[in-house]
């Protein structure tokens, strides 16, 4: 079909068409998605004249995990935090940039969200893409009483939606709330964003990597040879496959949704449980690569299965096309303890 051709369809539009197909449908999980678009777009403008407005650069304080926080990321979780409270739907909020759950005043909000306002901050100062990502549950305490922590620690296979924003060349909006998943381009010049892709599949196979190889030599047994596995050459499995790692997980998760392919963050010296937060990391891109077809695991577990123990624990992740994510499972079995 003659793309020109085609009528644009808005954010706002699409999300209401997927209301109107559930009969009984309240609007408050609409209004919530509507909300972090529009938070989305506000980030998206800061980060774009970010250099211009002098914000770059360090806060000069830390946040819960002893790393800089960046201006930005005071920023993003700020508009994050009122996009969230706007609606009233959601009754808790757990963000990266917050040790403690944020109780909001509608404690009878059945939503509880978790955000990672700024994903990938440290490439901020050198003009590389950084990411916004949610993960939405239903409160499974009744909502006249007030929210709990068991509200909170629910394993991914409750999330209710999930999804990311990716401010890279261009702003993009991607999300699912379990049949399958979506994406949307911002325009910037009208500040609306646009219906990309509908139910968006990643390959099976995918010919790249994406690991942060310094630490190789922290790594187990399995996952060395895994990576060596993937430097060989076999024409008919594509390999030897490229190496990709931006150093920023929604931008690397983006393309792997795109092109396939394979992101491992492992556990090493550096970080023996992982670098990456369960919550508001690994089970919302888990859910979308899910919902696309490709697979997520922590090296034995499936990430989304996961029973949180800590609104901040970090968990390995094994993350992509389904093939690539089988094969380093495999190494692992064998060859790790
Ligand atoms: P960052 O520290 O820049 O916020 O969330 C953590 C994260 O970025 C991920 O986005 C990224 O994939 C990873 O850390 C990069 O870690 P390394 O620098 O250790 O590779």
């Amino acid at each position: 079909m003659d793309k020109t051709k085609e009528r644009l369809i808005t954010l706002e539009e699409f999300i209401i068409r997927g209301q109107n197909r559930f009969r009984g449908a309240t609007g408050e999980l609409s209004q919530l998605l509507r909300d972090i678009g529009l938070a989305a777009k506000i980030i998206s403008r800061e980060i774009n004249k970010a250099g211009i407005t002098n914000i770059l650069g360090n806060m000069g304080s830390e946040n819960v995990h002893g790393e800089h926080v960046k201006k930005l990321d005071v920023f993003a979780n700020d508009q994050m935090l009122s996009a969230l409270s706007r609606s009233g739907n959601v009754s808790m909020i757990v963000s990266e940039e917050n040790k403690e759950v944020i109780r909001l005043q509608s404690s009878s909000g059945k939503y509880i969200v978790y955000t990672d306002p700024l994903d990938g901050s440290s490439n901020i100062d050198v003009n590389v893409s950084v990411g916004t990502i949610f993960s939405i549950y239903r409160r499974v305490t009744d909502t006249a009483d007030e929210p709990d922590l068991a509200d909170a620690l629910q394993p991914g296979v409750s999330q209710t939606a999930a999804g990311y924003v990716v401010y890279g060349s261009s702003t993009m909006l991607v999300y699912t709330t379990g049949l399958g998943v979506t994406t949307f381009t911002l325009d910037p010049s009208i500040g609306e964003f646009f219906l990309a892709e509908n139910n968006i599949k990643i390959p099976d196979l995918g010919p790249t990597y994406s690991i942060n190889e310094g630490s190789y030599k922290s790594w187990d047994e399995g996952l060395k040879k895994y990576i060596k596995f993937c430097q060989e050459e076999d024409p008919a499995t594509q390999r030897p496959y490229s190496a990709r790692y931006i150093g920023s997980m929604v931008a690397d998760l983006h393309r792997i949704l795109h092109k396939g392919g394979i992101f491992i963050y492992p556990s090493s010296k550096a970080y023996p449980n992982g670098k990456l937060r369960l919550m508001y990391e690994c089970n919302p891109m888990s859910f979308i690569i899910e919902q696309a077809g490709g697979r997520s695991i922590d090296g034995r577990r499936r990430i989304m299965e996961i029973m949180p123990d800590e609104l901040h624990q970090r968990s390995p992740i094994f993350i992509g096309s389904k093939q690539n994510v089988a094969d380093v499972e495999r190494f692992l079995k064998e060859y790790s303890a």
